[in-house]
């Protein structure tokens, strides 16, 4: 299997978690070209996005797909819980994830690239998105779905990196308990702390850079 990503892209990043958990070793790709604009890489990937998982002549696309078929074709942790309620409600928590906290931290890219730093109303919509997150979650936690990690986690781990980056410069409210609960729990698993500390490099060099010019 090849997963063509990009070192930056937070979803590219979410699905090397996955896979980290799975401990699936795959080919990793750039785009060709340096970019997933380019024409080479859209006749490999016509949705021309990063990730993309090609297994022989599947091509796939979208980070929470790639995981569930990761899930369904390699062995190991289980990445969804075994009941129909417990996996509805991972994907559930996967999408907010996706649709609510990514995207409105994705929203501040722009602004950052240009070299402002958010200020707390520019966060508020992504804080609120990570509240809501800690009250849907499984209660006794840690993780999303409880004990271990699983598809949320994935994708939660990775916009944690950039919220605490783009938020770096502006005091948001105290996490409740469970968000502390939960953010600990990432930050102390063994399978991620490798990636978590390379791409926490990579976001803030990007970062920095963005403040510094
Ligand atoms: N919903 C997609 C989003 C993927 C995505 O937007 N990736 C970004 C990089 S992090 C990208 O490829 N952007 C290129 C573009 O939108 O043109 C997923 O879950 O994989």
């Amino acid at each position: 299997m090849i997963l063509y990503q990009t070192a930056l892209s937070s979803y590219s990043f979410k699905v090397r978690l996955a896979l980290a958990l799975k401990a699936c070793h795959v080919e990793l790709r750039e785009p060709p070209e340096g970019s997933y604009r380019s024409p080479a890489y859209r006749a490999i990937v016509p949705a021309a996005t990063v990730p993309a998982l090609v297994d022989g002549d599947l091509v796939l696309t979208e980070s929470d797909a790639i995981i569930e078929y990761v899930e369904d074709t390699v062995g190991g942790p289980p990445l969804l819980p075994p009941d129909p309620a417990g996996r509805a409600r991972a994907r559930m928590l996967s999408r907010l994830c996706d649709l609510r906290l990514e995207a409105s931290l994705r929203r501040l890219f722009p602004m950052v690239a240009a070299g402002a730093a958010p200020t707390e109303a520019d966060l508020a919509p992504a804080r609120e998105a990570w509240l809501l997150l800690g009250t849907l979650a499984d209660a006794g936690g840690p993780f999303a779905c409880g004990s271990m990690p699983t598809l949320p986690d994935c994708g939660v781990a990775a916009a944690l990196v950039w919220l605490d980056l783009l938020g770096r410069d502006a005091p948001g409210v105290p996490e409740t308990p469970r968000l502390r609960m939960w953010r600990d729990a990432i930050d102390a698993e063994a399978r991620w702390q490798g990636l978590l500390h390379a791409y926490r490099g990579t976001a803030h060099a990007w970062m920095d850079a963005r403040s510094a010019g």
